[in-house]
């Protein structure tokens, strides 16, 4: 979408008065825009909601929240943020990732810890999202709030399978990040990049065949009813990511800048409790309402098949992203390698 489409879609939507970044009363209380990729009460808005709640108890700032589709694709509104018309975004790495190559390291897959417990500790600890991703962030004009995790990725696919023979020639539908395009192909599929709001309806009329996606989006957008197989393949985990437009950010009062990351901490905390156990709650609700859902969850054996691909896929990554893909990688799995001693 064109910047001149966008700013009349964000007008029809809203009643803000276009060409001021900021609305800013004589108290200087400003209404700061926000826009994320899910639906009302999924990960992210529950992270927006918490975010929005801490400024406003803290500060006379208002924040707006914009949910998925009120501004248009995951694309849009990073678009629209980047042009100063929001502040704030909440994009994930699966999008991100094919403007700042580096963040498709989320795509390697079996690089991620599958248990909650540590995947949540290397969040908390990690110098590479704390530290290395913010610079890499920054240097594409977002200034990096956090980064959380959603959700162990599953698959869902028209005929479950145990084996990537069984995944062979499905048309899979990906984010669109050539790296997870590359992870599909390994496992012996045909990716297909689609935005969100086309993947139901390309699994509805079997343009696709299968996706992934964390439990609760599967029932958020429902598409176990387009698409009734889940497959536990326990090769990754859904991760995202809050930033602000750093044009924005960089000009505001070391008050607010503190305000803003407090915000974000507490956002973080508020996910963390509403991801765990979310995903059993997720399956057991789609299980009840639709009895033609199977699951299917691969045993070591099988699941080393697949991750018997995932050397091609790192390697793949290195040639994306050059010297500063490799450091990141190694730094990622120093991290990864400490949260494994501390548990
Ligand atoms: O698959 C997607 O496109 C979407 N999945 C999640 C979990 N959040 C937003 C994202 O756009």
């Amino acid at each position: 979408m064109n910047i001149t489409k966008t700013i009349i879609r964000l007008a029809g939507v809203s009643l803000l008065v276009l060409g001021a970044l900021t609305v800013t009363n004589a108290a200087n209380a400003d209404t700061w825009r926000y826009a994320h990729e899910e639906n009302k009460g999924d990960v992210q808005d529950i992270y927006a909601q918490n975010f929005k709640e801490y400024i406003e108890k803290n500060s006379d700032h208002t924040v707006q929240i914009y949910r998925f589709g009120a501004l248009g694709e995951s694309d849009d509104i990073m678009e629209q943020t980047k042009a100063g018309i929001l502040n704030f975004v909440n994009q994930s790495p699966g999008f991100t990732g094919a403007q700042i190559p580096e963040v498709q390291i989320f795509f390697i897959p079996y690089l991620m810890p599958t248990d909650m417990d540590r995947v949540v500790t290397f969040f908390r600890n990690s110098t590479a999202i704390n530290e290395d991703f913010p610079k890499l962030y920054a240097d594409n004009g977002l200034e990096l709030l956090g980064m959380y995790p959603e959700g162990e990725m599953v698959i869902t696919v028209d005929e479950a399978f145990t084996s990537p023979e069984g995944l062979k020639d499905k048309k899979m539908r990906v984010m669109t990040n050539p790296l997870l395009s590359a992870t599909y192909s390994a496992f012996g599929a045909i990716p297909v990049p689609l935005p969100t709001g086309e993947v139901y309806g390309a699994l509805q009329t079997s343009i696709i065949n299968g996706q992934e996606n964390p439990i609760f989006w599967i029932e958020s957008e429902q598409l176990y009813e387009v698409s009734p197989n889940l497959v536990y393949t326990s090769h990754g985990w859904f991760t995202t990511a809050a930033m602000a437009n750093k044009r924005f950010y960089d000009k505001l009062q070391n008050k607010d800048k503190q305000l803003i990351k407090s915000a974000a901490d507490h956002a973080f905390e508020e996910v963390i409790v509403h991801i765990s156990g979310l995903a059993d709650k997720a399956l057991e609700r789609i299980q009840a309402r639709n009895d033609e859902v199977t699951v299917t969850r691969l045993d070591n054996t099988q699941i080393e098949a697949f991750k018997a691909r995932a050397q091609q896929v790192e390697q793949k990554f290195i040639e994306m992203t050059g010297n500063s893909g490799k450091e990141l990688l190694q730094q990622f799995k120093k991290d990864l390698n400490n949260v494994q001693h501390r548990h």
